[in-house]
């Protein structure tokens, strides 16, 4: 069968992020390692070839064009700042770092730098999404893998899968949540508009509105940012995602949100996917990049909204396919382990045609 290159990073098995809270308890994390294992093992059982991205090369250049420094800084010292702390308290250190208060008034001011647990909360908007001391290095990684898939693309491959873990698309320019750290499919996006096309185009159908995405280029007409998401005022995030958000400034009528509602089926699922693809096929852009969740699953353990089953995502990918752009598939959510491989490989295979 025609194959499609699968990057992936094995640093992303060290991702170990052990519960997340919901509602002052503490559940367990629904975004495990065993989700990468099974989608690597289906992969490997039905012969796609595997590359293993080792290097991080100019992945932090790519990384920095999309978040703040700050931000960045961030991620990359609150697990040693916190623990440096624990020992001077004499405590044990924290294996985890979960905010406990988010700014409400001056994003900006100085308190919130200088006391960790201000700190924490700065740049995280929920608590589900925790730091632990191995992170930055491990999203890193996982940008890499978006950033050799965007290479691949840009080398004339027709379609790429990136399975980054962790997913990306609810990180935000200066916030963590959602299980997201830094924005991959935007990472990938960036690295394609710098070296030389005009226009990226983004479909995210992951059931979660991809927040982190749209907030990033939502100030731009150069990345098409095209949202299919279960209704946000049952889901999360919550605060976004709703039909009315089209771009600010340069960007306005450049962001598209699709929130479906409660129920969703295939015949409406497939009405969207098709204007939602049309408006990615008016625009013209020179690549197409795919945040593809599969948490839309039928039977998804976060899921109520959107009822799809494994067959439908190779419809998802015929549909795509259509378009006859550079595709490069970026690995987002999807929670029903036992079935997340064959999900992902229906869908790769929708892409290119292969039964
Ligand atoms: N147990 C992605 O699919 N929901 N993120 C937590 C509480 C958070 C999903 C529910 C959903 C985040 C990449
Ligand atoms: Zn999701």
């Amino acid at each position: 069968m025609k194959e499609i290159p699968v990057f992936y990073t094995p640093v992303s098995y060290s991702h170990l992020p052990e519960s997340e809270i919901f509602s002052g308890e503490k559940d367990p994390h629904a975004e495990n390692q065993d989700r990468m294992i099974k989608i690597m093992n289906e992969l490997a059982s039905c012969g796609f070839a595997d590359i293993n991205v080792s290097k991080l090369n100019d992945t932090l250049t790519y990384v920095g064009q999309v978040h703040d420094a700050k931000y960045l800084d961030f991620l990359k010292n609150i697990h040693k700042l916190a623990a440096a702390d624990s020992i001077a308290r004499k405590m044990a250190p924290y294996k985890n770092i979960i905010p406990s208060v988010h700014p409400y008034l001056d994003l900006d001011s100085d308190v919130k730098f200088k006391n960790l647990t201000a700190l924490k909360g700065r740049y995280m908007f929920d608590t589900y999404t925790p730091i632990m001391a191995n992170t930055y290095d491990v999203l890193l990684n996982s940008a890499a893998v978006a950033v050799a898939g965007a290479k691949a693309v840009e080398a004339g491959e027709r379609f790429v899968y990136g399975l980054s873990r962790p997913p990306g698309h609810h990180a935000e320019k200066a916030m963590a949540g959602g299980y997201c750290y830094v924005n991959n499919v935007a990472i990938a996006a960036e690295y394609l508009r710098l070296n030389g096309a005009q226009k990226v185009a983004i479909l995210d159908f992951d059931l979660h509105h991809g927040n982190g995405t749209q907030d990033i280029f939502y100030d731009r007409s150069d990345v098409l940012v095209v949202n299919i998401h279960g209704d946000p005022s049952l889901l999360f995030p919550y605060y976004t995602g709703k039909k009315d958000e089209i771009g600010i400034d340069e960007g306005v009528g450049y962001n598209f949100n699709f929130p479906l509602p409660k129920g969703t089926g295939e015949d409406v699922y497939g009405k969207t996917l098709d204007r939602a693809l049309n408006i990615v096929k008016k625009y013209t852009p020179d690549y197409l990049l795919i945040s593809a969740g599969f948490d839309t699953y039928k039977d998804d353990p976060i899921n109520g909204v959107i009822k799809l089953d494994t067959a439908y995502f190779a419809k998802i990918g015929r549909q795509i396919a259509k378009l006859n752009l550079p595709t490069l598939t970026i690995q987002e959510g999807g929670y029903a382990t036992d079935v997340l491989g064959k999900n992902v490989v229906s869908y790769l295979k929708g892409l290119t045609g292969n039964k």
